[in-house]
């Protein structure tokens, strides 16, 4: 009876994120899911990356928090649109609540859509919220066991920030185990190292980030350029 009813929430979760691939893939929107602990460097991440992003794609970003609009409140300086989704203490995002926020956003005007989950390296990665793209954050301060111990956290990604590098001198942090680690998890994730305080790893995340949306974003534009008229002198 019990399994049961976990199947029903995890079918409830599959069938929404479906619902929600499908329809951000009509929009021609990329999602990604920007998962990693709480204070790993997320919400920095977003601010120095997206306005890199914004000369070369329309961005929006969902902030999945606990309790507070601080996040959320963060971005809007960026001038994107922003939405910031509470779980009212639940430890993850679920398909549903970004069912319910892509309602709210200007989804005509969108190529890209970074969504920062709940800080948290376990319940999130269980969790598909329809999204085409998963990153993990993990900062030096964090500890060099975690891809051991967090596998989840590191297995299905497309790609893995290591942030924070600019503290390497200060912790006990074993890139060369990290890098291992992560590799016998995942042989394909892109591993960026990345220092917001210094600007590292920026350029490299947003052409990533830009050139994994560009299949959509093109799509998009042929589509867009079949349904309107052909000009004189095109
Ligand atoms: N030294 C250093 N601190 C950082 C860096 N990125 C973020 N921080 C700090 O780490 C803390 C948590 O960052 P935040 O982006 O809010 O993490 P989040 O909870 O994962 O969104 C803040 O005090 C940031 O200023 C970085 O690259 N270097
Ligand atoms: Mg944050």
């Amino acid at each position: 009876m019990k399994i049961d009813v976990l199947k029903n929430v995890f079918q409830k979760n599959e069938n929404a994120a479906a619902e929600n691939r499908a329809r951000l893939d009509e929009l021609g929107i990329t999602c990604v899911n920007l998962l990693g602990g709480a204070g790993s460097g997320k919400t920095s991440i977003l601010e120095a990356v997206v306005p890199k992003l914004c000369a070369s794609v329309r961005v929006a970003v969902l902030e999945g928090d606990l309790a507070t609009t601080k996040d959320a409140d963060r971005i809007a300086r960026l001038n994107v649109p922003v939405v910031q989704l509470l779980t009212g203490g639940g430890c993850h995002l679920n398909a549903t609540l970004v069912q319910h926020a892509l309602n709210k956003l200007p989804t005509a005007d969108l190529d890209l859509l970074i969504i920062e989950n709940v800080g948290n390296p376990i319940c999130p990665a269980n969790f598909d919220l329809g999204e085409h793209l998963r990153i993990s954050v993990l900062s030096v301060a964090e500890g060099d066991d975690k891809p051991a111990k967090y596998p989840l956290l590191f297995k299905d990604v497309d790609a893995v920030l290591i942030t924070k590098c600019d503290l390497l001198a200060h912790v006990g942090f074993d890139f060369h185990q990290v890098w291992q680690d992560i590799r016998r998890l995942n042989p394909k994730a892109e591993i960026i190292e990345t220092s917001v305080s210094w600007g590292t790893g920026m350029r490299r995340l947003s052409d990533w980030l830009t050139c994994r949306s560009a299949p959509l974003v093109e799509a998009k534009d042929e589509s867009q350029a079949g349904s309107r008229p052909v000009m004189s002198g095109e």
